[in-house]
């Protein structure tokens, strides 16, 4: 269910802002400010997944799998476009340009070494011309101020900060395009049931201000008589489990298409492990939002296929060639224990076996028409 403008005001006032809200705020009022009297266009790229805190003064949280590759490799490539990018990431996730640089790939320091002088200097035989490359593209966008960089962390900052900066980019009109890749959590702790403390896997805490020993615990067997009922295990007493009782996050992307940024092109990704639901998980979401465009991509293959579902258009999917163990998808990588990664896992860092260099393109053409859409809408009759 989408939510209405009650709920909106409910979650909004119950969960607190981020610290940092009213600083993101001014940079990228600004910054899109800058943009709109260029008459540039604007995106706004959400990035890498949110936590769902379990305690209030946070020590474990919930979290998901994404490493943000999809938004940081979309930002690059927005970039080459000539779209402004305002980067709304999870914090420590990759980001774009430095993506290529990352502690599992081309860790930099692999690329210095030091001279006999105490001098750092470049070490022989290191690939200079793709750092050259990188460099090059980042100081461009940098020198140029297109690109802003917002970082959020746990669910309620991102949709504090997703709202706030999406409101505005109201200025911008049709040429405002945002484009949702983060995995945002479908379920959270409210704020009235997070415990304020770290939760204790046992209760064996002594009283304040008392000196006394904990009690011993019980004798083996007899911890407590009580099983939930939706486990019958006999082994696993109720006192040493976590049940997590998690309320469904309010669905704003509604609030987004109908109040925050109107006029602008929408578009969502729709993640699914399922290749039998996909597009019609994709479709539902279309029709239940009444955005511009939903692109579909399942976990197993989502950096070489994705489709494009929008209204009135037939699906279209987009593939680039899947990575084999012996191309360059990355034959011998592993992760930090020596493990080879799965094919999905794989770092993709060969422009032509990035799909995002198919996925922009695809897009900015969307936003053309949608601009153009606006604009013949807008004239007088
Ligand atoms: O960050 P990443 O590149 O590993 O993954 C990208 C993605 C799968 C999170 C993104 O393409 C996506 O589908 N985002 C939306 C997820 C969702 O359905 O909530």
């Amino acid at each position: 269910m989408a939510s209405s403008s009650s709920d909106e005001d409910v979650y909004f006032s119950t969960n607190p802002p981020p610290r940092s809200l009213d600083e993101h705020v001014n940079l990228a009022s600004s910054f899109i400010n800058t943009h709109a009297l260029a008459n540039r266009r604007v995106v706004l790229v959400t990035s890498g997944g949110t936590t769902v805190p379990l305690e209030k003064q946070t020590v474990r949280f919930i979290d998901n799998f994404s490493a943000g590759t999809r938004g940081a490799t979309s930002a690059e490539y927005f970039l080459e476009a000539g779209y402004a990018v305002v980067f709304l990431h999870r914090q420590f996730s990759l980001l774009p340009y430095s993506r290529h640089f990352s502690h599992s790939k081309d860790c930099f320091l692999d690329f210095l070494s030091e001279a006999p002088t105490g001098q750092v200097e470049w070490r022989a035989g290191h690939d200079a011309a793709k750092v050259r490359d990188v460099l090059a593209r980042y100081r461009r966008a940098k020198d140029a101020n297109m690109l802003l960089m917002i970082p959020f962390v746990t669910i309620g900052d991102y949709l504090h900060e997703l709202r706030a900066v999406s409101r505005l980019m109201r200025p911008l009109g049709a040429r405002g395009l945002l484009y949702l890749a983060a995995a945002v959590s479908d379920f959270f702790v409210p704020p009235d049931r997070m415990a304020e403390h770290k939760i204790q896997s046992t209760d064996a805490v002594p009283d304040r201000g008392s000196d006394d020993p904990p009690p011993p615990p019980p004798p083996a067997g007899e911890e407590d008589e009580e099983f939930d009922n939706f486990d019958a295990s006999p082994r696993v007493p109720r006192s040493k489990r976590l049940v997590i009782d998690l309320d469904p996050v309010p669905k704003f992307l509604k609030n987004l298409v109908d109040g925050w940024a109107p006029e602008g092109m929408i578009v969502s990704y729709k993640l699914e492990t399922d290749p039998a639901i996909l597009v019609r998980k994709a479709r539902c979401s279309l029709v239940r939002y009444q955005h511009h465009l939903v692109i579909g991509n399942l976990l197993s293959t989502r950096k070489w296929e994705v489709v494009f579902v929008s209204p009135g258009r037939d699906d279209a999917w987009l593939r680039v060639p899947p990575p084999s163990s012996s191309s360059g998808g990355g034959g011998g990588w592993g992760d930090a224990e020596g493990r080879p990664l799965r094919a999905d896992e794989l770092p993709r860092d060969d422009p032509d076996t990035e799909i995002e260099k198919l996925i922009i393109p695809a897009v900015a053409k969307l936003h053309d028409a949608h601009i153009g859409n606006k604009q013949f809408v807008a004239l007088p009759a």
